[in-house]
Protein backbone atom coordinates (compact mmCIF):
# COMPACT_ATOMS: atom_id res chain seq x y z
CA UNK A 1 0.00 0.00 0.00
CA UNK A 2 1.22 3.31 -0.86
CA UNK A 3 1.21 5.72 1.90
CA UNK A 4 -1.62 8.65 2.37
CA UNK A 5 -0.50 12.04 2.22
CA UNK A 6 1.13 13.36 5.28
CA UNK A 7 -1.43 14.27 7.57
CA UNK A 8 -0.39 15.59 11.11
CA UNK A 9 -2.81 14.81 14.61
CA UNK A 10 -3.51 18.45 14.90
CA UNK A 11 -5.32 18.27 11.41
CA UNK A 12 -7.37 15.19 13.34
CA UNK A 13 -9.44 15.73 15.70
CA UNK A 14 -10.60 12.17 16.28
CA UNK A 15 -8.40 9.02 15.05
CA UNK A 16 -11.66 7.04 15.23
CA UNK A 17 -13.61 9.28 12.92
CA UNK A 18 -10.86 9.21 10.75
CA UNK A 19 -10.10 6.00 10.80
CA UNK A 20 -13.81 5.00 9.92
CA UNK A 21 -14.26 7.32 7.17
CA UNK A 22 -10.86 6.20 5.46
CA UNK A 23 -11.95 2.45 6.14
CA UNK A 24 -8.84 0.50 4.76
CA UNK A 25 -6.64 3.42 3.22
CA UNK A 26 -3.30 3.61 3.75
CA UNK A 27 -2.72 5.28 7.32
CA UNK A 28 -1.06 8.64 7.08
CA UNK A 29 2.91 8.69 7.10
CA UNK A 30 3.25 10.61 9.75
CA UNK A 31 1.66 7.34 12.51
CA UNK A 32 4.68 5.37 11.52
CA UNK A 33 6.00 4.99 14.50
CA UNK A 34 7.64 1.58 15.10
CA UNK A 35 11.04 1.76 15.00
CA UNK A 36 11.90 -1.71 16.44
CA UNK A 37 11.02 -4.86 14.43
CA UNK A 38 7.57 -6.06 15.72
CA UNK A 39 9.55 -9.37 16.82
CA UNK A 40 11.45 -8.30 19.62
CA UNK A 41 8.02 -9.51 21.83
CA UNK A 42 9.45 -12.23 24.52
CA UNK A 43 6.56 -14.72 24.55
CA UNK A 44 8.11 -17.07 26.81
CA UNK A 45 7.92 -14.60 29.42
CA UNK A 46 4.10 -13.86 29.31
CA UNK A 47 3.74 -16.55 31.89
CA UNK A 48 5.75 -15.48 34.27
CA UNK A 49 3.73 -11.87 35.01
CA UNK A 50 3.61 -11.90 38.53
CA UNK A 51 0.06 -11.93 40.49
CA UNK A 52 -0.96 -10.82 43.77
CA UNK A 53 -3.67 -11.94 45.37
CA UNK A 54 -4.96 -8.98 47.22
CA UNK A 55 -6.92 -10.87 49.52
CA UNK A 56 -3.85 -12.28 51.33
CA UNK A 57 -2.21 -9.00 51.46
CA UNK A 58 -4.84 -8.17 53.85
CA UNK A 59 -4.68 -11.46 55.49
CA UNK A 60 -4.89 -11.63 59.02
CA UNK A 61 -3.14 -14.73 59.43
CA UNK A 62 0.17 -12.76 59.58
CA UNK A 63 2.26 -15.51 57.64
CA UNK A 64 0.22 -15.26 54.52
CA UNK A 65 0.16 -11.30 54.95
CA UNK A 66 4.16 -11.11 54.90
CA UNK A 67 4.59 -13.82 52.54
CA UNK A 68 1.87 -11.58 50.36
CA UNK A 69 4.39 -8.28 51.22
CA UNK A 70 7.41 -10.33 50.32
CA UNK A 71 5.82 -11.18 46.56
CA UNK A 72 4.80 -7.58 46.21
CA UNK A 73 8.12 -6.39 46.95
CA UNK A 74 9.37 -8.57 44.63
CA UNK A 75 7.20 -7.67 41.75
CA UNK A 76 7.45 -4.65 42.02
CA UNK A 77 11.63 -4.53 41.89
CA UNK A 78 11.59 -7.36 39.14
CA UNK A 79 8.89 -6.03 36.84
CA UNK A 80 7.85 -2.96 38.61
CA UNK A 81 4.13 -4.29 36.69
CA UNK A 82 1.84 -7.39 38.05
CA UNK A 83 -1.83 -8.27 37.97
CA UNK A 84 -4.12 -8.25 41.25
CA UNK A 85 -7.12 -10.95 41.76
CA UNK A 86 -9.84 -10.44 44.40
CA UNK A 87 -9.33 -6.61 44.36
CA UNK A 88 -12.95 -6.70 45.86
CA UNK A 89 -13.76 -4.36 42.71
CA UNK A 90 -17.15 -6.21 41.55
CA UNK A 91 -17.17 -7.39 37.64
CA UNK A 92 -20.64 -5.91 37.17
CA UNK A 93 -19.17 -2.34 38.36
CA UNK A 94 -15.92 -3.09 35.96
CA UNK A 95 -18.28 -3.69 33.02
CA UNK A 96 -20.24 -1.21 33.22
CA UNK A 97 -17.55 1.75 33.29
CA UNK A 98 -16.32 0.19 30.44
CA UNK A 99 -19.40 -0.04 28.41
CA UNK A 100 -19.91 3.60 29.87
CA UNK A 101 -16.37 4.64 28.46
CA UNK A 102 -17.10 3.13 25.00
CA UNK A 103 -20.38 5.03 24.63
CA UNK A 104 -18.42 8.49 25.50
CA UNK A 105 -16.03 7.71 23.13
CA UNK A 106 -19.20 6.72 20.61
CA UNK A 107 -20.63 10.09 20.93
CA UNK A 108 -20.63 12.31 17.75
CA UNK A 109 -17.84 14.19 17.78
CA UNK A 110 -19.51 17.66 17.60
CA UNK A 111 -20.32 16.42 21.49
CA UNK A 112 -17.09 15.81 22.83
CA UNK A 113 -15.85 19.42 21.19
CA UNK A 114 -16.56 21.17 24.90
CA UNK A 115 -13.97 18.82 26.34
CA UNK A 116 -11.09 19.66 23.99
CA UNK A 117 -7.49 19.17 25.78
CA UNK A 118 -6.66 22.40 27.44
CA UNK A 119 -3.65 21.19 29.10
CA UNK A 120 -2.05 19.25 31.86
CA UNK A 121 -4.20 20.66 34.86
CA UNK A 122 -7.42 21.44 32.79
CA UNK A 123 -10.51 19.03 34.48
CA UNK A 124 -11.58 17.84 31.81
CA UNK A 125 -9.23 16.64 28.22
CA UNK A 126 -10.62 15.17 24.86
CA UNK A 127 -7.84 14.71 22.38
CA UNK A 128 -5.81 12.41 19.96
CA UNK A 129 -2.42 11.07 19.72
CA UNK A 130 -0.30 10.88 22.96
CA UNK A 131 1.28 14.77 22.80
CA UNK A 132 0.37 16.42 19.74
CA UNK A 133 2.09 19.82 20.44
CA UNK A 134 5.13 17.92 21.27
CA UNK A 135 5.44 14.72 19.22
CA UNK A 136 6.87 14.31 15.72
CA UNK A 137 5.22 11.18 15.34
CA UNK A 138 1.20 10.44 15.88
CA UNK A 139 -0.02 7.52 17.64
CA UNK A 140 -3.17 5.51 16.96
CA UNK A 141 -5.66 6.28 19.65
CA UNK A 142 -8.24 9.15 21.21
CA UNK A 143 -8.52 9.88 25.12
CA UNK A 144 -10.54 10.78 27.63
CA UNK A 145 -8.52 11.98 30.70
CA UNK A 146 -10.36 13.57 33.76
CA UNK A 147 -9.20 14.85 37.12
CA UNK A 148 -11.01 12.62 40.12
CA UNK A 149 -9.02 13.54 42.90
CA UNK A 150 -8.58 15.78 44.94
CA UNK A 151 -11.48 17.37 43.36
CA UNK A 152 -13.78 15.15 41.29
CA UNK A 153 -14.91 16.78 37.59
CA UNK A 154 -16.58 14.28 35.52
CA UNK A 155 -18.11 14.79 31.47
CA UNK A 156 -22.15 15.12 32.09
CA UNK A 157 -23.01 12.61 29.31
CA UNK A 158 -23.45 9.84 28.99
CA UNK A 159 -25.80 9.47 31.07
CA UNK A 160 -25.48 7.68 34.16
CA UNK A 161 -21.26 7.78 33.49
CA UNK A 162 -20.03 10.10 36.19
CA UNK A 163 -22.05 8.26 38.67
CA UNK A 164 -20.30 5.24 37.66
CA UNK A 165 -16.78 7.24 37.50
CA UNK A 166 -17.62 7.93 40.59
CA UNK A 167 -17.96 5.25 42.35
CA UNK A 168 -15.13 3.53 40.45
CA UNK A 169 -12.21 6.16 41.14
CA UNK A 170 -13.49 5.85 44.94
CA UNK A 171 -12.92 2.32 44.58
CA UNK A 172 -9.74 2.26 42.86
CA UNK A 173 -8.18 4.89 44.84
CA UNK A 174 -9.41 2.54 48.37
CA UNK A 175 -7.19 -0.48 46.29
CA UNK A 176 -4.15 1.95 45.35
CA UNK A 177 -4.12 3.06 49.16
CA UNK A 178 -3.90 -0.81 50.39
CA UNK A 179 -1.58 -1.38 47.66
CA UNK A 180 1.22 1.39 48.65
CA UNK A 181 0.56 -0.07 51.99
CA UNK A 182 1.56 -3.10 51.09
CA UNK A 183 4.41 -1.78 49.37
CA UNK A 184 5.79 0.63 52.30
CA UNK A 185 5.97 -2.57 54.16
CA UNK A 186 7.92 -4.56 51.95
CA UNK A 187 10.48 -1.83 51.91
CA UNK A 188 10.91 -1.82 55.48
CA UNK A 189 8.92 1.01 56.55
CA UNK A 190 5.86 1.33 58.61
CA UNK A 191 2.77 0.53 56.18
CA UNK A 192 1.78 4.29 56.16
CA UNK A 193 4.79 6.11 55.59
CA UNK A 194 4.25 6.46 51.86
CA UNK A 195 0.49 7.73 52.57
CA UNK A 196 1.68 10.35 54.73
CA UNK A 197 5.20 11.03 52.69
CA UNK A 198 3.62 11.50 49.69
CA UNK A 199 0.39 13.17 50.84
CA UNK A 200 -1.38 10.35 49.10
CA UNK A 201 -4.65 10.90 50.69
CA UNK A 202 -4.90 14.35 48.65
CA UNK A 203 -3.13 13.61 46.18
CA UNK A 204 -3.74 13.25 42.09
CA UNK A 205 -5.91 10.64 40.55
CA UNK A 206 -6.59 11.16 36.92
CA UNK A 207 -9.06 8.51 35.22
CA UNK A 208 -8.14 8.18 31.80
CA UNK A 209 -10.03 5.74 28.78
CA UNK A 210 -7.81 5.40 25.98
CA UNK A 211 -9.47 3.65 22.43
CA UNK A 212 -7.74 2.72 19.81
CA UNK A 213 -9.93 2.00 16.62
CA UNK A 214 -8.71 -0.78 14.28
CA UNK A 215 -5.94 0.13 12.39
CA UNK A 216 -5.32 -1.31 8.75
CA UNK A 217 -1.72 -0.85 9.15
CA UNK A 218 -0.65 -2.26 12.69
CA UNK A 219 2.58 -2.91 11.97
CA UNK A 220 3.37 0.36 11.62
CA UNK A 221 2.03 2.29 14.39
CA UNK A 222 1.11 2.43 17.66
CA UNK A 223 -1.32 3.68 19.97
CA UNK A 224 0.68 4.33 22.44
CA UNK A 225 5.09 5.06 22.37
CA UNK A 226 7.03 3.65 24.99
CA UNK A 227 6.22 5.70 28.34
CA UNK A 228 6.19 5.41 32.08
CA UNK A 229 3.74 7.32 33.78
CA UNK A 230 4.15 10.45 36.21
CA UNK A 231 1.88 8.92 39.22
CA UNK A 232 2.64 6.75 41.61
CA UNK A 233 0.58 3.63 40.70
CA UNK A 234 -1.52 3.25 37.46
CA UNK A 235 -4.50 0.54 38.00
CA UNK A 236 -5.83 -0.82 34.26
CA UNK A 237 -8.13 -2.79 32.74
CA UNK A 238 -9.14 -3.17 28.99
CA UNK A 239 -12.14 -4.55 27.05
CA UNK A 240 -10.75 -7.86 26.11
CA UNK A 241 -8.99 -6.74 23.03
CA UNK A 242 -4.79 -6.99 23.88
CA UNK A 243 -2.54 -4.45 23.02
CA UNK A 244 -0.67 -3.53 26.52
CA UNK A 245 3.04 -4.51 26.33
CA UNK A 246 5.51 -4.11 29.78
CA UNK A 247 9.86 -4.28 28.75
CA UNK A 248 11.36 -6.59 31.29
CA UNK A 249 14.78 -7.49 30.36
CA UNK A 250 15.13 -5.37 27.67
CA UNK A 251 12.47 -7.27 26.02
CA UNK A 252 8.74 -6.75 25.42
CA UNK A 253 6.20 -8.90 26.65
CA UNK A 254 2.68 -8.93 26.22
CA UNK A 255 0.35 -8.66 28.80
CA UNK A 256 -2.68 -11.82 28.87
CA UNK A 257 -4.82 -10.49 31.58
CA UNK A 258 -6.33 -13.29 33.93
CA UNK A 259 -10.32 -12.81 34.23
CA UNK A 260 -11.33 -9.89 36.15
CA UNK A 261 -8.09 -8.72 37.47
CA UNK A 262 -6.47 -5.38 37.75
CA UNK A 263 -3.03 -4.48 36.11
CA UNK A 264 -0.79 -2.31 38.33
CA UNK A 265 1.98 -0.84 36.90
CA UNK A 266 5.00 1.26 39.71
CA UNK A 267 4.86 4.94 37.94
CA UNK A 268 8.10 7.38 38.74
CA UNK A 269 7.22 8.90 42.01
CA UNK A 270 7.30 5.28 43.44
CA UNK A 271 10.30 5.09 42.05
CA UNK A 272 11.66 7.98 43.42
CA UNK A 273 10.78 7.43 46.80
CA UNK A 274 11.51 3.68 46.51
CA UNK A 275 15.30 5.36 46.10
CA UNK A 276 14.99 3.33 42.68
CA UNK A 277 14.66 0.13 44.10
CA UNK A 278 11.23 -0.22 42.29
CA UNK A 279 11.13 0.23 38.73
CA UNK A 280 8.55 2.56 36.99
CA UNK A 281 7.76 0.11 34.17
CA UNK A 282 8.18 1.07 30.28
CA UNK A 283 5.17 -0.01 28.53
CA UNK A 284 3.51 0.97 25.23
CA UNK A 285 0.25 0.09 23.63
CA UNK A 286 -0.10 -2.01 19.93
CA UNK A 287 -2.65 -2.13 17.32
CA UNK A 288 -5.33 -4.84 16.46
CA UNK A 289 -6.19 -4.36 12.86
CA UNK A 290 -9.86 -5.63 13.13
CA UNK A 291 -11.01 -4.58 16.91
CA UNK A 292 -11.56 -1.63 18.69
CA UNK A 293 -9.36 -1.71 21.73
CA UNK A 294 -10.64 0.45 24.76
CA UNK A 295 -8.51 0.73 28.17
CA UNK A 296 -9.55 2.39 31.43
CA UNK A 297 -6.70 3.99 33.11
CA UNK A 298 -6.13 5.53 36.41
CA UNK A 299 -3.37 7.38 37.56
CA UNK A 300 -2.81 7.93 41.41
CA UNK A 301 -0.29 10.08 42.45
CA UNK A 302 0.99 12.29 45.53
CA UNK A 303 -0.39 15.57 46.33
CA UNK A 304 0.68 18.02 43.84
CA UNK A 305 1.68 20.53 46.20
CA UNK A 306 4.53 17.45 48.00
CA UNK A 307 7.99 17.10 47.13
CA UNK A 308 8.82 13.85 46.59
CA UNK A 309 11.88 12.36 46.48
CA UNK A 310 13.87 9.11 48.39
CA UNK A 311 11.74 8.23 51.78
CA UNK A 312 14.07 9.29 54.72
CA UNK A 313 14.48 6.28 56.29
CA UNK A 314 16.21 4.55 53.13
CA UNK A 315 18.59 7.43 53.65
CA UNK A 316 19.79 6.11 57.14
CA UNK A 317 20.85 3.34 54.97
CA UNK A 318 21.82 4.65 50.92
CA UNK A 319 22.45 7.65 49.23
CA UNK A 320 19.75 9.27 47.31
CA UNK A 321 19.39 8.61 43.71
CA UNK A 322 16.71 10.92 43.05
CA UNK A 323 16.46 14.82 43.66
CA UNK A 324 13.28 16.00 45.32
CA UNK A 325 10.98 17.82 43.36
CA UNK A 326 7.42 18.98 43.40
CA UNK A 327 4.76 16.58 42.13
CA UNK A 328 3.23 19.41 40.24
CA UNK A 329 6.67 20.70 38.82
CA UNK A 330 7.36 16.76 37.75
CA UNK A 331 3.56 16.24 36.50
CA UNK A 332 3.96 19.75 34.03
CA UNK A 333 7.04 18.35 32.75
CA UNK A 334 6.38 15.10 32.49
CA UNK A 335 3.26 16.10 30.07
CA UNK A 336 4.63 18.32 28.23
CA UNK A 337 7.90 16.44 26.63
CA UNK A 338 8.27 13.96 23.98
CA UNK A 339 7.46 10.39 24.46
CA UNK A 340 10.92 9.19 26.25
CA UNK A 341 12.39 5.97 25.05
CA UNK A 342 13.75 5.76 28.86
CA UNK A 343 11.46 6.12 32.17
CA UNK A 344 10.63 10.01 33.16
CA UNK A 345 13.02 9.98 35.67
CA UNK A 346 15.95 8.53 33.49
CA UNK A 347 14.86 11.18 30.78
CA UNK A 348 14.29 14.26 32.93
CA UNK A 349 17.13 16.70 33.34
CA UNK A 350 19.01 16.69 36.34
CA UNK A 351 16.74 14.62 39.11
CA UNK A 352 18.82 11.42 39.24
CA UNK A 353 21.60 12.68 41.15
O1 LIG B 1 -3.91 1.20 26.83
C1 LIG B 1 -2.98 0.70 27.43
O2 LIG B 1 -2.88 -0.50 27.62
C2 LIG B 1 -1.85 1.56 27.94
C3 LIG B 1 -2.34 2.88 28.43
C4 LIG B 1 -1.27 3.72 29.01
O3 LIG B 1 -0.13 3.36 29.05
C5 LIG B 1 -1.60 5.03 29.54
O4 LIG B 1 -2.76 5.47 29.46
O5 LIG B 1 -0.66 5.70 30.04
Amino acid sequence: MAPAATIHASDISSIKAFAESNDDAPIPSTYYSITEPRDDVAHELAASLPVIDLSLLNSEDLQLHSKAVQQLGKACQEWGFFMITNHGISEELMEDVMNKSHEFHNLPIEEKKEFVDKGPLAPIRYGTSFNPQAETVHYWRDYLKVITHPQFDFPHKPLGYKELAFEYSHKIRAVARNLLQGISESLGLEPDAIIESTGFDSGLQIFAVNLYPPCPQPDLALGMPPHSDHGLLTLLTQNGVGGLQVKHQGKWVKVDPLPKCLLVNIADQLEAVSNGRYKSVLHRAVLDNRDTRISVVLVNGPALDKDIGPAQSLLEKEKPLFKSMKYEDYFTLHQKSRPPQKSGLESMDGVRL
